[in-house]
């Protein structure tokens, strides 16, 4: 078993439903995040970090004797396209540099649907491989990541698992969540799956529940191990009592990324105002 694990963006949403999740005997978590985490609860093994995934001397100093990295942080919607420069783009150039510098030899990546948001549902989804498509700045800076991953895995000889997260939170939100959910439970197996892997190398992987309304293919995540347990459908009556069936005609319900196809995440035009 990975022994200290680093997590970064630990007080995050995903990284908040993993803290207990991925405790287990005989690990010790170290939480780093640039805001306050909640301090230790009585018996839980972790180590709190504050910081920046900008700051090169602090991750490097985070990642000193950890055996595994999550990297979680930076902005998990869209931003302007400064922020997610210099918080996505840079932060995971200096969160895999950094581990390369501390001698880690794997990394986990969260990646995003965003990737290939514009990627239409109708074009049958979504191979592991999809060419990226991204929706979105904070789409384009998980195309960077996984790209960033791809050369540290290849120049490197390191183990970097990029995850394109769909919707992680305890419960779908919306019905569109009814086929990109991965629950909670089922992204720990995930995550465990591909801190213990033997040897992947570079890989990009849907995070996802095996859900029956599901778009993407679980093939490559279970060629790591993962099992997933959790179906959406569970919540379905009730999420579509709440929201109704999706405008087939809406970006929401034509592509990946759904409603950040829209004009509502068209950043360029609102920062420039045409
Ligand atoms: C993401 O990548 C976001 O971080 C998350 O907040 C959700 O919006 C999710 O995608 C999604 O597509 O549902």
């Amino acid at each position: 078993m990975t022994a200290r694990i680093l997590i970064t963006g630990a007080g995050g949403e995903v990284g908040t439903l993993m803290r207990t999740r991925l405790a287990a005997e005989g690990r010790v978590l170290r939480l780093l995040d640039i805001a306050d985490l909640p301090t230790a609860t009585d018996g839980e093994n972790v180590e709190l970090v504050q910081a920046s995934v900008t700051d090169m001397a602090a991750m490097e100093a985070a990642s000193k004797d950890v055996d595994a990295v999550i990297h979680l942080g930076g902005h998990s919607l869209e931003e302007s396209w400064d922020k997610i420069l210099r918080v996505n783009v840079d932060g995971t150039h200096t969160v895999l540099e950094a581990a390369r510098r501390a001698g880690v030899r794997r990394v986990v990546l969260a990646s995003s649907n965003h990737a290939v948001g514009f990627v239409e549902r109708a074009q049958g989804v979504a191979g592991d491989y999809a060419f990226p498509r991204p929706d979105t700045y904070y789409g384009v800076s998980k195309v960077a990541m996984e790209a960033l991953g791809s050369l540290y895995a290849d120049r490197y000889g390191m183990d970097v698992i990029a995850i394109r997260i769909g919707s992680c939170f305890e419960k779908p939100k919306d019905v569109r969540m009814l086929s990109t959910w991965m629950s909670p439970d089922d992204g720990a197996r995930l995550f465990e799956a591909c801190l213990s892997a033997p040897s992947p190398g570079f890989r990009v992987v849907w995070g996802v529940s095996d859900n029956k309304r599901g778009w993407f293919s679980l093939d490559e995540a279970r060629a790591l191990g993962y099992d997933p347990k959790d179906d959406s459908e569970r919540y379905a009556a009730e999420v579509l009592q709440e929201h109704g069936e999706l405008n087939p005609s809406s970006p929401a319900a034509r592509y990946v990324g759904g409603a950040w196809c829209g004009p509502d995440f068209d950043t360029a035009v609102k920062e420039a105002g045409r």
